[in-house]
C-alpha cells in the first residue's frame, strides 16, 4: 500500500501585498512577465538570454533529451565579458563592483575596471602554469575579493572551476580535487575567523599530497602566518601578478561548455559534482538576482552574507550581480565579531539597500535580541531575502518589523545547488506574501506536487517536482549520469523530484516543509518536521527549534523536539508542557511533541542547515552517522547529556 502524503496545516493567514511606493517603481508590477513565460516558454527564455552579450547567437533554444537539457544551442559567449568587460565598455569601469570589508576591520573598493584588470592578469597565470581550456581548476579560499577573481579569470579562458567552501577539511578537499581531476589549486594562507586566523594552506598541503593532478599551487597573502611553499609547485599570488600580462583575450564558450562543478553532499557517502554550464546558467541567474531583488544597479546597494563556496555565493554574489553589473558589499567574517551587531554596522555603514541571508542566521539574531540591530540606521533597506531552509512564520515577522522597520517586501527564495538558480519566489512588486511561503514558480517555471503515485496535488501536501526544463538546471552530476537519473529522475516518471515536501493552500501558495527524509509518521499521519517547528518558534520564548521523528512503539514515531529559547528564559518541565500544548493548539494534537529536549545550539551544516539526521540518531540512542559536514561537533555531545537528562512524555 503507498504511504499517505504529507499532511497539510494552515498554520497562517497573514497576507503581505507589496508596499504601494516599492510596487510603483519596481522594475516589474504586473503578472505581465508571467503571461509572456507561459504564452511561449522558449520565446520567454531566449527573451532573456538576448540580455546578455554573445558572440554568435544560438540555434535553437532549448533541446530536451530527457534527463539531458540544452540550452542556447550554438550560441557562444564568455561569463567574464558579460560580468565585466560590458560594463566597462558600456562607461561603467569607475562603478564599485564590491564594498569589501575583512573581520579585523580592513576593506577595499573594487571598481568594474579594476575587477577586469585583475581577472585578465590573473587569467594569463593561470595559462602560464598551464590551464587550457576544459582543465579543471579548484578554488579553496576565504571571503576575499580574489575569490571572485579567481572564479572570473577561470571563465575568462574557459576552465571550470570547483570552489570547495574554505571551512572543509583536507580530507573533504583532497576528495573533490580527486573527482575534478583538478590542476592548479588556488589558495590563501588563510582568513580571518572570530577574531583569530584560520588556516588554510596546511590543509591544501594535506589535501595536495594525495592529488597527483594538483600541478601547481597559487597562495594568496592573506593573513601573514607562516606557510611552507614547495618551490616549482607552489606560487605567492602577488608575485607572479606583478609578472602577468595585463590583457587576456576571452575565450569564445558554447553555452554547453561546462562552466563549474560543485559538489553537494548526497544521502550516501560520495559527495556529488553537480555541473553547470554557460549560457543557461548566466541568463537564469542574471533574470532572477534582477526581478527577484528588483534590482536598480545605479542606485541599490546589495548584499549577500552567503560564503562563497557555496552555490548561493556563486550565483548571487559573483555572477548574478556582476551580470547585472550591481554593487555589492562582501564580508568575510562572522556576524559576532567584535560584537553581535556586526551585520548592522555594515549596513549602515555601506547604505545596503537589498538584503539576502538565511534562516539560521535570522534565527540567531532573534536569539541575540532586538538591541543590536535598533543600534543602527537601516532605513535605507527596501528588500529583505531569505534562503537555505524553510523560514518560519515567527522568524519572517521578526526579519520584516526589526530588520525591514515594517515596509520591506521579503523574499523567501526556493532553489537548490543543482537548480542553480531561484526557482519558487515572490516578484517584490507583484505578489502579495504570506509569512513563510515562498509563494509561487517563478515565470519560466514549471512546479506541481504529486502524490505518492505521482498523481498531481492541487490542494494539500505532496513532493515538490518540476515539470519543465530550465536554463540553470544542473547537466548532470560529474562522471556519473547513472546517479544523475537516479537521485532526480527516476521517482516520478518524467518529472525532476527535488527531495523536498511542500503543500499548496486553498489560494495557491506554496509552503516548503523541508526534505523528506525528514518527514515524521505519527500514527500514520505523515507530519512535517518545518510545521511543528514553526508552532514552537511561533511561541514568544523560543528562538530556534529542532523536530525529528524517533522510532516509537505504539505510534511507530514520535515527535521529539529539540528547543533554544531565547535570552531572559529558563528550561523547566513546566516549560516543556507549555510549549507541548502550544504546539497541540498551533497544529492539533497529533503534532504534539512526546518530549522537549532544551539546548543551547543546534547541529548544523557548515551552510547552517539543521542536521536532523544526527538528532535522530541521539534520539534512538544510535551511534551517529556521518558529522563529517558538521560545523561544531561539540553541539552534539551537548545535545546527548541534555537528552539523557530529559524526562519524557507517556
Ligand atoms: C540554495 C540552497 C537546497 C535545499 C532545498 C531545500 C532547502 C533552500 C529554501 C529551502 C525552504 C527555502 N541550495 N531550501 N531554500 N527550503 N524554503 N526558501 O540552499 O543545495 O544547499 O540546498 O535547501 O530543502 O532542497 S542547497
Amino acid at each position: 500500500m503507498a504511504e499517505p502524503t504529507i499532511e497539510a496545516y494552515y498554520l497562517e493567514d497573514r497576507t503581505f501585498p507589496p508596499p504601494p511606493e516599492f510596487a510603483a517603481n519596481a522594475l516589474t508590477n504586473d503578472h505581465s512577465l508571467y503571461d509572456q513565460a507561459d504564452a511561449d516558454h522558449q520565446a520567454f527564455w531566449a527573451e532573456q538570454a538576448s540580455q546578455l552579450e554573445w558572440f554568435e547567437p544560438w540555434t535553437s533554444v532549448c533541446e530536451w533529451k530527457l534527463p539531458f537539457a540544452e540550452w542556447f544551442v550554438g550560441g557562444t559567449l564568455n561569463v567574464s565579458v558579460n560580468c565585466l568587460d560590458r560594463h566597462v565598455a558600456a562607461g561603467k569601469g569607475d562603478k564599485v563592483a564590491f564594498h569589501w570589508e575583512g573581520e579585523p576591520g580592513d576593506t577595499r573598493t573594487i571598481t568594474y575596471a579594476e575587477l577586469l584588470d585583475e581577472t585578465q592578469r590573473f587569467a594569463n597565470v593561470l595559462k602560464s602554469l598551464g590551464v587550457a581550456r576544459g582543465d579543471r581548476v579548484n578554488i579553496y579560499l576565504p571571503m576575499i575579493p580574489e575569490a571572485v577573481v579567481a572564479m572570473l579569470a577561470c571563465t575568462r579562458i574557459g576552465a571550470p572551476h570547483s570552489v570547495v567552501f574554505g571551512g572543509f577539511s583536507s580530507e573533504a578537499l583532497r576528495d573533490r580535487i580527486l573527482d575534478a581531476e583538478a590542476k592548479v589549486l588556488i589558495t590563501a594562507d588563510g582568513g580571518y575567523r572570530r577574531g583569530a586566523v584560520s588556516p588554510l594552506k596546511p590543509n591544501a598541503d594535506a589535501a595536495v599530497a594525495e592529488t597527483p593532478s594538483i600541478e601547481h599551487v597559487v597562495v594568496i597573502q592573506r593573513t601573514n602566518n607562516d606557510v611552507d611553499m614547495q618551490d616549482g609547485r607552489d606560487h605567492w599570488y602577488h608575485e607572479v601578478m606583478a609578472e602577468a600580462d595585463p590583457t587576456c583575450e576571452p575565450e569564445r564558450m558554447q553555452a554547453e561548455d561546462l562552466l563549474y562543478l560543485l559538489y553537494t553532499s548526497g544521502t550516501t557517502g560520495k559527495p556529488k559534482g553537480i555541473m553547470h554550464t554557460t549560457g543557461g546558467y548566466l541568463t537564469q541567474v542574471a533574470f532572477t538576482h534582477k526581478y527577484v531583488f528588483d534590482l536598480h544597479p545605479e542606485t541599490d546597494v546589495y548584499w549577500c552574507t552567503a560564503d562563497i563556496g557555496w552555490v548561493t555565493g556563486h550565483s548571487y554574489i559573483v555572477y548574478g550581480p556582476l551580470a547585472n553589473g550591481a554593487t555589492s558589499v562582501m564580508y568575510e567574517g562572522t556576524p559576532d565579531t567584535p560584537d553581535k551587531d556586526r551585520f548592522w554596522d555594515i549596513a549602515e555603514r555601506y547604505g545596503v539597500t537589498l538584503f539576502y541571508t538565511a534562516p539560521t542566521a535570522i534565527r540567531t539574531f532573534m536569539k541575540w535580541g532586538t538591541d543590536f540591530p535598533a543600534r543602527h540606521d537601516l532605513t535605507k533597506l527596501r528588500l529583505l531575502g531569505s534562503v537555505g531552509e524553510p523560514i518560519n512564520p515567527e522568524a519572517w515577522m521578526w526579519y520584516q518589523e526589526h530588520i525591514g522597520g515594517g515596509n520591506c517586501p521579503i523574499v523567501d527564495t526556493w532553489w537548490q545547488t543543482e537548480t542553480g538558480a531561484i526557482l519558487i519566489a515572490p516578484l517584490p512588486g507583484v505578489t502579495t506574501t504570506k509569512p513563510g511561503s515562498a509563494t509561487h514558480p517563478l515565470p519560466g517555471i514549471g512546479a506541481e506536487l504529486v502524490d505518492e503515485e505521482g498523481t498531481r496535488v492541487d490542494v494539500g501536501g505532496g513532493y515538490l517536482t518540476l515539470t519543465q526544463p530550465w536554463p540553470a538546471m544542473l547537466r548532470g552530476i560529474y562522471g556519473d549520469p547513472d546517479r544523475y537519473r537516479e537521485t532526480y529522475w527516476s521517482k516520478f516518471g518524467d518529472r525532476y523530484f527535488a527531495g523536498d515536501g511542500a503543500k499548496l493552500d486553498d489560494d495557491g501558495y506554496l509552503w516548503l516543509l523541508g526534505r523528506v527524509d525528514d518527514v515524521m509518521n505519527v500514527s500514520g499521519h505523515r507530519v512535517s518536521t518545518t510545521e511543528v517547528e514553526s508552532a514552537l518558534v511561533d511561541h514568544p520564548t523560543v528562538a530556534e527549534a529542532a523536530v525529528v521523528g524517533a522510532k516509537d512503539d505504539t505510534t511507530g514515531q514520535a515527535i521529539i523536539a529539540y528547543v533554544t529559547l531565547k535570552g531572559g528564559n529558563e528550561p523547566s518541565d513546566e516549560h516543556g508542557q507549555l510549549l507541548r500544548k502550544h504546539v497541540a493548539t498551533k497544529i492539533g494534537a497529533i503534532a504534539r511533541p512526546k518530549t522537549i529536549i532544551f539546548t543551547d545550539d543546534l547541529p548544523k551544516t557548515r551552510s547552517g542547515k539543521i542536521m536532523r539526521r544526527l538528532l535522530r540518531d541521539v534520539a534512538e540512542g544510535r551511534v551517529l552517522g556521518d558529522t563529517t559536514t558538521l560545523a561544531d561537533a561539540s553541539v552534539v555531545e551537548e545535545i546527548k547529556r541534555r537528552a539523557a537528562e530529559t524526562p519524557t512524555e507517556e
